[in-house]
C-alpha cells in the first residue's frame, strides 16, 4: 500500500484519539483520518492493532496504537515544547494523566458501561468518580 501520509484510525468520541489528535495538530502533522465505529472495526485497523482499541497511528516504519506513545511521539518529532516544559511540571501532568487513565477510568467504565461488567455496584463506582473529581478541584492528588 502507498501512503502518502500517516493513517490515524480514530473515533471522534473516544478521548484517547482526541489527545492523540491534538498533539498531533498541534505538531503540524497531517495524517488521513479514518474514522471508525467500535462495533464494527476495520480489518486492517485489527491486523496492524490486534487489541482493537483507537487511536492507531500507522507510519511507514511502525505502529503507534497507545494514545500517549502517539502524543510523546509528535512532542518529539515536531520538538514541542522546545525543552521549556519544567522537569515539575511534566512529572504534575504525567501524574494527572494517570489519574484520569487509571484511576478514574476504571471506575468510570463501570458506572458508564456498567452492563458491560459483572460488578453492577453502580453507585459505587459513581462516588469513587465523584471523590476523584471533588479532590481535583479542591487542587489536590486524588
Ligand atoms: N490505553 C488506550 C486506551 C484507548 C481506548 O480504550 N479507546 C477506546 C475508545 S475511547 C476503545 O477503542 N475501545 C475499544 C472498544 O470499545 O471496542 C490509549 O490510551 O490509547
Amino acid at each position: 500500500m502507498l501512503m502518502e501520509y500517516p493513517i490515524l484510525y480514530s473515533f471522534k468520541r473516544c478521548p484517547y484519539a482526541m489527545r492523540a489528535r491534538m498533539a498531533l495538530v498541534l505538531a503540524e502533522i497531517t495524517c488521513e483520518i479514518r474514522e471508525v465505529r467500535l462495533n464494527n472495526k476495520p480489518n486492517h485497523m485489527l491486523k496492524v492493532s490486534p487489541k482493537g482499541t483507537v487511536p492507531v497511528l500507522i507510519l511507514k516504519d511502525m505502529v503507534i496504537d497507545e494514545s500517549m506513545d502517539i502524543i510523546n511521539w509528535a512532542i518529539k518529532k515536531n520538538n514541542l515544547f522546545k525543552g521549556n516544559l519544567e522537569h515539575s511540571e511534566k512529572n504534575f501532568s504525567e501524574e494527572l494523566i494517570s489519574i484520569f487513565d487509571d484511576k478514574f477510568k476504571y471506575h468510570l467504565d463501570r458506572y458508564k458501561y456498567s452492563t458491560r461488567y459483572e460488578d453492577d455496584n453502580l453507585e459505587f463506582h459513581r462516588n469513587e468518580c465523584h471523590k476523584i473529581l471533588i479532590s481535583l478541584e479542591k487542587n489536590n492528588i486524588p
